[in-house]
Parts: C-alpha cells; structure tokens; sequence
C-alpha cells in the first residue's frame, strides 16, 4: 500500500539530506543590504551581494571581493558589509566545527521541484503539493541542523506538515455507542466505489464490537444489487430490510430505520445506487433519502486509486447533500496513497477508514500516524 509514494518520498529526503557541504547561510541583514545595493544606482557594474557575504574561503578572499566592489556602493553599506562577513566567517567555521548545517534557499528550490513532481504523480493535488513544499521551505531552509540527524529531522517536519494537512478523524464507534435511539448512517458514492462491499465490512466490524446493525438495501436501481446485500447479510449474520426493484430508495430506509427501533438495534446502514457526481438530478434524490432518514452521518465512499477527480466527487456530493466522513476503498490496490491527502485537504472532511481488500476483517480505521507511517515517515 502506497509502496509507490514511499519509496520515492525516502529516496527524495536522503538527497537532500547529502546536499553538498553549505557556504554560510545568508542572514537576514546580508539580505537586506543586498536588496539595498541592488537599488542602488550604477548596480549593473556590482557583481550580486550574495558574492560578497556568501564566504567561501577556498575560492576568494576577503581583499579580493573588496576589489571587486564598485566604487557607486555607499560607504555606510560597505562598514555594514564587512561587519557581516565577520559573522558569518564565524558562523561558517563555527558550523564545521560544532557539525551543524544549514540548506541555502537556492539548494532548497533545485529539490523541492523533484519533490513537487513527486507528488503530483502520486495524486496530490497542486494545492496541496505547493503547501506542503512551502511549509518545508520555512521550517528548513537557513535552519541549523545537526548534520547527522540530517535525514531524521527532514523526515520529521515532512510528518508534522502531512499530518497537519489532514483532518482528525470523529471517533464514529463512540458515537453509535453513545446514541440512544438507532444511529442511522447513509452511504453514498459514485457508481463500483465500493459502497456495498464497505457497509458489510463496517457491519462486520460492529458485530466484532457487539453493536447490532441492520443494513437497508436502498440501491433498488442496479440488477442484482439488494441480492449481493442480501447475500453479504446471511454471511455476516446481521439483517437486511429490502423492497422491490425500482421501488424508492428513501422508504427502504425509512423501514429499516422502524425495524431497528422495533427491534433495539444500534446502527442503520443504508446502502444507495452508484451515482455520477455530474449526474444532478442523480444527486438531487439522495436530498430526498437524506431528508426522510435524517441520518446521523452520511459517508462517502471513494476509491483510493481515483487520484484528484475524487476531489471533485466529494465536493459535489457535499454541496447537494452534505457529507460527514469519507471512507476510502481500494487502498490495498494504491500504490499511490496521495489520494487521501488531496480529498482530506481540499475537502476539510476527515477520512474514516480505509478499505484494505475483499474480506469483511479489511477495513482499517484510519488516523494521520498511522498515514504517516505508511509512507515510511514514522
Ligand atoms: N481490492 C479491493 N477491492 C474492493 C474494496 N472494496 C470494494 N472492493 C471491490 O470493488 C468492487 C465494487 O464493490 P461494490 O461494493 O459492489 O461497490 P458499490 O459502490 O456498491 O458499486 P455499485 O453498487 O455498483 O455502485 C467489488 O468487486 C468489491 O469486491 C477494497 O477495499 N479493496
Ligand atoms: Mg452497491
């Protein structure tokens, strides 16, 4: 799972890690002056300041830079200059000798575009690409860093920024077990995402927890659709309300929702027909399933390998309906993993579980750590 994202991601950070030994960090005063002279007049015959206060000792000396300095730069700019060079000349021997670095902006900008590539092929967004990239500029470059913990601190603020980037996840569980009357959950997703497959998983897993569920078979629209419930009901144990074909898809969650009143069941899992997100009168009839089972959390399901458009899908289903939680099937066959990155970024909407395979035992809880560690930044 997300091998793909991983690997590259380790390769990525053990680069960077063997930058080339640093001339000192530019401070924020040799900046300015350098902003300074650039103004100045006559600047095209003044070779760039960085020249001047980037101290490399093999290559030049001091008098030879000084030389080099035209006569237009004010004398208050030279003193200030000098007085710079002398700091970071310490500062330069200061971090051979204690074994520290510092990453220049300049090495940081030639790998951050292998970085950026990096991630769009794994399905980051942009968005999320280029806040991730920037976050790493601030906190690393002209950052003192131990040389050897080099790697580990990269690695390190990569995780804290990657899990910023995603949601906390709301403890779904505790919530059914808290509830008092039957905690109704409706699933919606476009067509093959994984809905049906996902509500015995999750079926499965309240009956492991022993919380009683009763599934809904509110996709009456696909051939064969309530008899694959019906039969991934008897495999489970757990039952299923189901009407006709073609019949409405909010009254069979309506009676599943009564029968687990009736019957003092915890969950409702209300399965629905596959719908494109594009297909609006499509999603106009989830509103009415939602507004006659007023459901406690409604659950998008999509498939991890989907990449950005699931970015889109999500949005459209929450603009008509409004969506709670998203689920993400087909992780076990991602080699990717940026997927949840993107939705839960661009989304704001946590991811709940992972769909990690064919089996009811494979749906994983999801949390930031546990992503995080996926892709080898533990
Ligand atoms: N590898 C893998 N396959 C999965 C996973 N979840 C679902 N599938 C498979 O994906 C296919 C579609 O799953 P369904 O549960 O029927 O999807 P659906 O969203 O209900 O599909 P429609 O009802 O047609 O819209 C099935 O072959 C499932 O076995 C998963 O986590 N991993
Ligand atoms: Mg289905």
């Amino acid at each position: 799972m997300f091998g793909k994202l991983r690997e590259k991601l380790k390769s990525w950070v053990s680069k960077v890690s063997e930058i080339k030994e640093e001339s000192p960090k530019k401070t924020e005063k040799a900046e300015e002056i350098s902003k300074k002279e650039k103004k100045s007049k006559g600047k095209e015959k003044i070779r760039p300041i960085e020249e001047h206060v980037y101290l490399e000792p093999e290559k030049k000396t001091f008098d030879e830079a000084e030389r080099k300095v035209g006569d237009e730069v004010s004398k208050d700019i030279e003193k200030e200059k000098l007085e710079i060079k002398e700091k970071e000349k310490k500062h330069f021997f200061k971090n051979i000798f204690s074994g520290k670095r510092v990453i220049s902006n300049e090495d940081f900008e030639s790998y951050s575009e292998d970085l950026e590539m990096i991630l769009l092929e794994n399905n980051v967004a942009l968005e999320v690409s280029e806040k991730i990239i920037d976050e790493l500029r601030v906190k690393i470059v002209r950052r003192e860093i131990e040389k050897k913990a080099l790697e580990e601190t990269i690695k390190k603020i990569l995780k804290e920024i990657i899990e910023g980037v995603l949601v906390k996840p709301f403890d779904i569980l505790k919530e059914i077990e808290e509830k008092k009357s039957p905690y109704v959950i409706l699933f919606c997703g476009i067509n093959g995402a994984g809905k049906t497959t996902t509500i015995a998983k999750f079926a499965s897993l309240l009956k492991k927890k022993k919380i009683s569920s009763v599934l809904g078979a509110g996709d009456t629209f696909r051939a064969a659709s309530i008899e694959q419930l019906k039969e991934h009901g008897k495999k489970i144990d757990v039952a299923v309300i189901a009407h006709e074909y073609g019949s409405d898809p909010a009254a069979v969650g309506y009676d599943s929702i009564q029968y687990a009143k009736k019957n003092h069941i915890k969950a409702v899992l209300i399965d629905t027909a596959g719908r494109m997100h594009t297909a609006k009168n499509l999603l106009r009839e989830m509103e009415k399933i939602k507004r006659v089972c007023s459901p406690d959390r409604v659950i998008f399901l999509g498939e991890s390998i989907t990449g950005n458009d699931s970015v889109d899908q999500v949005r459209a289903f929450d603009e008509t309906i409004g969506i709670d939680g998203i689920i993400l099937s087909k992780a076990d066959i991602d080699e990717k993993g940026g997927t949840a990155l993107s939705v839960g970024y661009i989304t704001k909407k946590p991811i709940l579980y992972l769909g990690t395979g064919q089996e009811y035992k494979d749906l994983e809880p999801f949390s930031k750590e546990k992503f995080v560690e996926k892709l080898g930044l533990e």
